[in-house]
């Protein structure tokens, strides 16, 4: 049974994500942030099913598509928002953008733009934890493209060899940039692989927020415990295009519908209103919280400033 605190969290936080994004969206759209962005509404209930159990000391790893990970990790919202402006009051006082935020404090260890660059990564801090005697675990965060990418077998074998505290969480959604993934791999469940590595690999309904839920707590369980690492398959579903702005031309229109039908958020708010968790006016309150999170973390952006010339060679390895 899941507490009701937590269940909450995990609502609080998909709708954050959620609202976030759209928002990104409409900023993005006006020209008001520059470089790319990658947004994953829809996928909502994978970064809250794990992050929420998580401890503010365990690492993640994420993708161009890692805005709600890195939320529901914990990491404050107006240095997000700075940072995608391109701010210096960001993470990486706006060097990084959408696509490269690092969060030292809260274990955000970095998204990356290399598809599949991130999972050779993430067995260097699960080793570490392992090296210096630590609980902390590591989930790395990746799509269903980057399951054919090189890095993801090599690694794959090398964590299940050293039985490192790590969780390979796979966010299919189904499309590598403009190709569904039946064009690219016969098998239908990614999980499949880890048998050939000699992991423990399942695959979850990834818009169940409760389901995601339960399988990484197995998972983050059987890391902390020394048990090795889990190939954790979240099937979802994404909203919109690969960036924000394309249209997706390439994709048939009933897909697209079809993909909104799965909508996470509102499957779990069902399940809270019909449990008696919560109620219309609680959804009315968490929304206006959200909103203004979200306007405070804008004005904070904007009003930061670019970063001088002096910072360009700092933070940087030459
Ligand atoms: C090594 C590498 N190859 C190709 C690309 C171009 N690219 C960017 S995102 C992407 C698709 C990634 O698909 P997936 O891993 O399923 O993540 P999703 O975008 O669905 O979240 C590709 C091919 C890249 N950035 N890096
Ligand atoms: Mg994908």
């Amino acid at each position: 049974m899941v507490k009701r605190e937590t269940l909450l969290e995990m609502f609080y936080l998909m709708v954050k994500v959620r609202r976030v994004e759209e928002r990104l969206l409409d900023i993005f759209a006006q020209g008001r942030i520059p470089g790319f962005i990658h947004v994953g509404i829809g996928q909502e209930a994978v970064a809250a099913g794990v992050c929420s159990q998580l401890e503010p000391n365990d690492y993640i790893f994420t993708t161009h598509r890692g805005h709600g990970q890195a939320i529901a990790k914990g990491i404050d919202l107006k240095r997000f928002m700075a940072e995608i402006y391109g701010r210096r009051d960001g993470y990486c006082k706006g060097k990084s953008g959408s696509m490269h935020i690092a969060c030292k404090e809260m274990g955000v260890v970095g998204s990356n733009g290399i598809v599949g660059g991130g999972i050779p990564i993430s067995l260097g801090t699960a080793f570490a934890s392992v090296w210096k005697g630590e609980k902390r675990v590591t989930v790395c965060f990746f799509g269903d493209g980057a399951a054919n990418e090189g890095t993801f077998h090599e690694s794959l074998n090398l964590a299940s060899l050293w039985n490192l505290p790590v969780i390979f969480c796979c966010e299919n959604n189904g499309w590598a940039q403009f190709t569904p993934q039946k064009v690219y791999m016969k098998l239908e469940n990614i999980s499949a692989r880890a048998g050939s590595y000699g992991m423990v690999g399942v695959t979850v309904d990834g818009d169940d927020v409760l389901k995601v839920y339960e399988e990484a707590k197995r998972a983050i369980e059987r890391a902390r415990k020394g048990q090795g690492p889990t190939l954790l398959e979240c099937k979802t579903h994404r909203w919109f295009g690969h960036f924000a702005g394309d249209a997706q031309k390439y994709r048939p229109a009933k897909d697209i519908e079809e993909a909104r039908g799965f909508d996470p958020i509102v499957k779990f708010q069902r399940f809270l209103i019909e449990s008696k968790y919560i109620n219309p006016e609680y959804i009315k309150t968490v929304e206006a919280k959200i909103k203004s999170e979200i306007d405070e973390a804008v004005s904070f952006a904007e009003s930061s400033p670019v970063a001088g010339e002096e910072e360009l060679f700092n933070d940087v390895y030459v």
